[in-house]
């Protein structure tokens, strides 16, 4: 089937793949698969932004890639691949870093937020790299002329920048696009997409923050990896206050921990907050945590079965990042010339 729209998404493996990650991203990945053409990619090259040991990368790529499919991404419809085996991605990255402006970089929150506030406090511990991640970011997106691209809202500030640098590149090489036969701008200029309620997954011991890789505490955050009852466990020590749970969604409102556990127990079951509360309201967190450490095991538990099934099978994984890989490449590398020439590179 051919499709007018096309979507790249990525995730980066920097760890273990977590609830936020399943919901704010890969399961609002796999519908797309039946109205969009889907590129789906494992961005290794993002991920050693922040120092990681090599043999852990390799096995968090083919996590990630094993989790796709047990969530139902299927890689005969969407292209599955993993960023380092498409080269081009650096290329093109190389290139919006001409593109791209210090101060369009400096104002990007994730950066500030590692590199230690404003001030970058931190600046002279963290890489170059991170700095630029937003023009591969961008270039990742434009790299397939990508028109949509489902993320979640942390990443909303990066997705705005490739606007920015599509944008400009279209602006800057317009005498050379038209010169080269184009008829109008070169990169269309992607756009977010919305896939449901919007979801950011809170951490389970501060509802100010996100539920992250990184998080140095194991019990913030659930695993999709975490068993049964090591789930139970930190869903039954997750910060929280000592009210019942409101009847309506109004009542959430200043009570961020309640409001992140009710949100998941929402999205989990594809319910809406305010009929989860008609359930639930008035309810103690006794009754309310049980009932999501089970649906919680109930939707994590298959997919992690089949993530173990795929990753033990590394030759499979191979043949399915391998064979997404040069599908990639079939649409990246002419967008690719197409670039060069628009430059002004020989070759
Ligand atoms: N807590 C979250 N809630 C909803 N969506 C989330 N995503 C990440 N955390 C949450 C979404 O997952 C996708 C992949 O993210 P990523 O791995 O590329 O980078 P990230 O957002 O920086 O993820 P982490 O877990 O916080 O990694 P670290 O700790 O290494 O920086 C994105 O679509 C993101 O929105």
């Amino acid at each position: 089937m051919t499709f007018t729209q096309r979507v790249f998404s990525g995730i980066k493996p920097s760890g273990d793949l977590h609830l936020g990650n399943y919901l704010g991203a890969i399961r609002r990945f796999v519908p797309l698969q039946d109205t969009h053409e889907t590129l789906y990619c494992v961005v290794d090259m993002h991920a050693i932004t922040v120092w990681q040991d090599p043999v852990d990368l390799k096995r968090w790529t083919y996590e990630i890639a094993a989790a796709y499919i047990a969530a139902g991404l299927d890689p005969r419809k969407s292209i599955i691949f993993n960023q380092s085996q498409v080269v081009e991605h650096a290329e093109l990255g190389w290139i919006f870093n001409c593109v791209a402006r210090v101060g369009w970089m400096s104002r990007m929150t994730q950066f500030k937020d590692k590199a230690g506030g404003e001030g970058g406090e931190n600046s002279e511990q963290v890489s170059l790299g991170l700095y630029a991640y937003p023009s591969l970011m961008a270039a990742d997106i434009l790299l397939y002329k990508a028109t949509a691209v489902p993320v979640g809202d942390d990443q909303k500030q990066h997705l705005e920048l490739t606007r920015d640098i599509a944008k400009k590149f279209n602006h800057d090489y317009k005498k050379q696009i038209k010169a080269l036969g184009g008829k109008g701008d070169f990169f269309p200029v992607p756009e977010t997409l919305a896939t449901g309620p919007a979801m950011r997954v809170k951490s389970l011991k501060d509802g100010s923050k996100k539920m992250s890789k990184s998080d140095a505490s194991d019990m913030s955050t659930i695993y999709m990896m975490d068993d049964a009852d090591l789930i139970a466990k930190k869903i039954k020590r997750a910060t929280t206050d000592a009210d019942a749970l409101p009847s309506e969604a109004a009542g959430l409102a200043g009570r961020a921990e309640a409001e992140n556990l009710v949100g998941i127990y929402a999205s989990l079951s594809n319910r809406s907050v305010d009929d989860v509360l008609g359930e639930f309201g008035g309810q103690g967190w006794g009754v309310f945590k049980p009932a999501l450490a089970d649906l919680s095991v109930a939707v994590l538990a298959p997919i992690a079965d089949e993530m173990k099934r795929l990753v033990s099978d590394r030759g499979e994984m191979d043949n399915i990042l391998r064979d997404g890989a040069a599908r990639a490449r079939t649409i990246a590398e002419p967008v690719m010339a197409g670039v060069r020439d628009i430059v002004g590179f020989v070759r």
